[in-house]
């Protein structure tokens, strides 16, 4: 095989190695990220997830995805965990027992999830899996699907949207998928840090990771404050009642996204494309109208409840690069951002960081206050190819590749010395890698 640009393992090393990853991590139904810090399914790790296995057995591509839709809940929310009966309650914290009771329009009988939802990923990885696996089968696991797809982003579109701007708001950070992005610092003031001794107490990720690669205790008591509000308002989606409500860029981008791909789905299917070629269209334009910031160079968040705009640059602003109807000059802004000092795409630094190198609070190893994560990357790789940057997404290939051959499937990465950090033997890592891979 090729070699991976002078570091040990050649191309088929590494797809050895991932293709090992994937198959240790599977537990019948779905891939757990990584045994040890998170045992039990999640969501948008399953749809990359799903991109990886279908390079390796399409069947377990649609199983994975199939395993996380049969979790949806009866108002259509697609959950951020599925917890796996088989693991004890007490593996990862917040377990099973923290989020109940969970409401009667929840999950299906005996399913036990959480509340909060993640970035919408799934409908843009069907279509993924369905174009490196075509056949019969995917036909059919796309017509099983799409009835479901759809569902959840109605959920999204109908109870999500903060009512002034009409774009989906997150009412967690845990829902934005970038946990402790600086992003959530400014509203998250709002949200006082109590019983922080007790809480961190309850902490399991501990044990597995390293303290300065994971949130702050102070970040784990607001989570849990917050996860405990929406929970005793039976996870309504009322907005006036909450204390952290954000519109936020990746999560609208992957939705505009996953809608296009709703509509390829569609006509796949025999259903009617143009609802989803339309609503994709909408957030596109909502986006560019509240969302873009000339000053920043890309899409920045807003604190819905108080209509203060975030001016933090971080990869989640660069994941509308994936929307093919963005404006021209924009799309331009955006890919001069991705390779100016802020992300540094092929001038040294180890694939997209989270969070912008010349800000005075960048932590490069602690979660996502910095380091460089293979399943944003893989996002960002799929924009760069909309927007027809072809060399610089081979460029981007090419770090993903050399991280994970220098440092193994780490759950991310230093961007400037390249240092595995966080879990091992990470499924998403392996997953998108898979994809990547030349
Ligand atoms: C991380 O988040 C979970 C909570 O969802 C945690 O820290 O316990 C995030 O990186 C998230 O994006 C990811 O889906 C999850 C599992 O890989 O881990």
């Amino acid at each position: 095989g090729a070699t991976t640009g002078g570091y040990a393992l050649s191309s088929e090393d590494l797809r050895r190695t991932a293709v090992a990853t994937l198959v240790r991590n599977w537990r019948g139904r779905s891939t757990v990220p990584t045994p040890s810090l998170y045992p039990h399914q999640w969501s948008w790790d399953s749809a990359f997830n799903a991109v990886g296995w279908a390079h390796v057995s399409p069947r377990r591509a649609w199983t994975e995805l199939s395993a996380l839709l049969g979790a949806q809940w009866r108002d259509g929310r697609v959950p951020q965990i599925v917890f796996d009966p088989a693991v004890a309650e007490d593996a990862y914290f917040p377990g099973p027992w923290f989020w109940r009771p969970l409401p009667a329009d929840g999950p299906p009988r005996g399913v036990v999830t959480s509340g909060l939802v993640q970035p919408p990923v799934h409908a843009g990885a069907a279509l993924t899996v369905a174009r490196r696996s075509p056949g019969p089968e995917s036909a059919a696991a796309l017509r099983r699907l799409y009835p479901r797809l759809v569902r959840w982003h109605d959920y999204l579109w109908s109870r999500r949207r903060a009512p002034e701007v009409g774009l989906v708001a997150i009412v967690h950070p845990w829902e934005s998928g970038l946990d402790n992005s600086p992003t959530w610092d400014a509203p998250l003031r709002a949200v006082p840090a109590r019983n922080v001794t007790e809480v961190a107490g309850h902490r399991r990720d501990l044990l597995h990771a390293g303290s300065a690669h994971r949130p702050t205790h102070d970040d784990y008591a607001r989570y849990v404050l917050l996860v405990r509000d929406y929970r005793d308002g039976g996870y309504r989606d009322t907005h006036h009642s909450l204390r952290f409500y954000v519109v936020d860029p990746l999560m609208n981008a992957v939705l505009a996204w996953s809608e296009r791909a709703l509509a390829a789905i569609a006509r796949i299917v025999g259903a009617d494309p143009q609802p989803h070629l339309d609503r994709a269209r909408e957030i596109t334009q909502l986006m560019q109208e509240h969302l873009w910031s000339p000053a920043a160079g890309c899409f920045t968040a807003m604190d819905a409840l108080t209509g203060a705009p975030i001016r933090t640059r971080t990869v989640g602003g660069l994941a509308p690069l994936l929307l093919p109807d963005l404006d021209a000059a924009i799309r331009e802004t955006l890919v001069a951002t991705l390779t100016g000092p802020a992300f540094g795409l092929g001038d040294g630094v180890r694939g997209v960081p989270s969070y912008d190198l010349t800000a005075p609070d960048l932590d490069r190893q602690r979660y996502w206050r910095g380091p460089t994560w293979a399943s944003t990357n893989w996002l960002v790789w799929q924009g760069l190819q909309t927007a027809e940057r072809h060399d610089l997404a081979g460029r981007l290939a090419a770090d993903m590749v050399g991280l994970v051959a220098a440092a193994g499937l780490r759950e991310y990465f230093d961007p400037i010395t390249g240092a595995g950090l966080g879990g091992t033997d990470f499924t998403w890592t392996a997953a998108v890698l898979l994809d990547m891979l030349p």
